[in-house]
């Protein structure tokens, strides 16, 4: 008799101010993060700084929670938690000790795979990657394209059946920093493409040797939140209105409206739709602010300085919808 698995409920995401231990001595506390160079140190496997400065004061902290308890622990590198069937993991590896952008990529994604697969949790979902001087070289040289040769190399065939969804974005910290985390689970999620974007992974040759392995979104295993993917002004496989901030804003959001749609998912976002944003140039700042507080309103963002992985791009939005 086939036993009906366990609905897993999406973590909550939310975005506060407070302390990390605080949010890290509450019930079903998955991952806790914070951002910039002020951000606090906690010694805590399930706490993670991030190296993207906020434009918020003071700068909030994104916590992660399941209705389930929580183990946490290190191996080697990673850190990681668990509960209720959901698998957080993260690695910061230093560059120059494993020769460059993409060995170092290669030997994240082979280390968290090892632990994946050594884990019974599979189903990787989500994905994010943070590089250093991500633009840094010219055409084949970019760092970024390095970054792609390595993921995919560290990738193998384990995403054989479909890439998990992901943000790459480049921080300003320590630039031979690579960090990378994961959100995965017991269950498989299911995929999501933009009809209105060429999917990564069948990108042209001009855009790098190796494609971007990565998915546009994904609907949670218990179907009740999707995860979306970075989302710039990509249209085809083409980066839209260069060095037009509006337009690019204007773009993105027909991206992420168009994702919700192909998700099956109503429009618009909420006051439950936490959503990160980078932006390339601090002095865009203010300007995304008004622009989201005006086309959001409600909606949980966090204004973040990073560099897209197209020179030409400007904003990137990621974040989650519940349903
Ligand atoms: C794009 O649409 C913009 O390499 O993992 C967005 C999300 C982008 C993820 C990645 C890259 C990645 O192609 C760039």
């Amino acid at each position: 008799m086939q036993i009906d698995p366990l609905p897993r409920r999406a973590p909550r995401v939310s975005y506060r101010t407070g302390t990390a231990a605080g949010a890290l001595a509450e019930a079903g506390t998955l991952a806790v993060f914070g951002f910039g160079s002020g951000s606090p140190a906690a010694d805590d496997p399930r706490y993670v700084r991030v190296a993207l400065e906020s434009f918020d004061a003071p700068v909030p902290m994104e916590v992660w929670q399941v209705d389930a308890p929580v183990n946490c622990g290190t191996d080697g590198a990673l850190q990681w938690s668990a509960g209720g069937g959901w698998l957080f993991a993260a690695i910061d590896l230093d560059e120059r000790e494993h020769g460059g952008p993409s060995a170092t990529a290669r030997l994240a994604y082979e280390q968290l795979h090892r632990f994946v697969t050594a884990h019974d949790m599979q189903h990787v979902l989500r994905i994010w990657n943070y590089l250093g001087a991500i633009n840094r070289g010219e055409g084949d040289a970019e760092r970024y394209k390095h970054f792609c040769d390595g993921r995919a190399a560290g990738m193998g065939d384990f995403f054989a059946e479909g890439f998990p969804a992901a943000t790459a974005i480049g921080h300003h910290g320590d630039e031979h920093g690579l960090q990378v985390y994961l959100l995965a689970c017991d269950q498989p999620g299911q995929r999501v493409e933009n009809p209105r974007q060429v999917s990564a992974w069948r990108y042209p040759r001009q855009y790098g040797r190796t494609p971007p392995s990565f998915a546009r979104a994904m609907n949670l295993p218990g179907r009740d939140a999707l995860a979306i993917s970075g989302t710039a002004a990509v249209v085809g496989h083409a980066s839209a209105h260069h060095d037009d901030l509006d337009a690019q804003l204007e773009e993105t959001f027909i991206n992420l409206e168009t994702l919700l749609a192909s998700a099956g998912l109503a429009a618009g976002f909420d006051t439950h739709s936490p959503l990160k944003t980078y932006v390339r140039h601090a002095a865009d700042a203010p300007r995304v602010r008004d622009f989201l507080r005006h086309r959001l309103p409600g909606v949980p963002v966090l204004l973040l300085h990073g560099d897209i992985c197209r020179s030409e791009l400007l904003v990137e939005i990621d974040g989650w919808r519940y349903v």
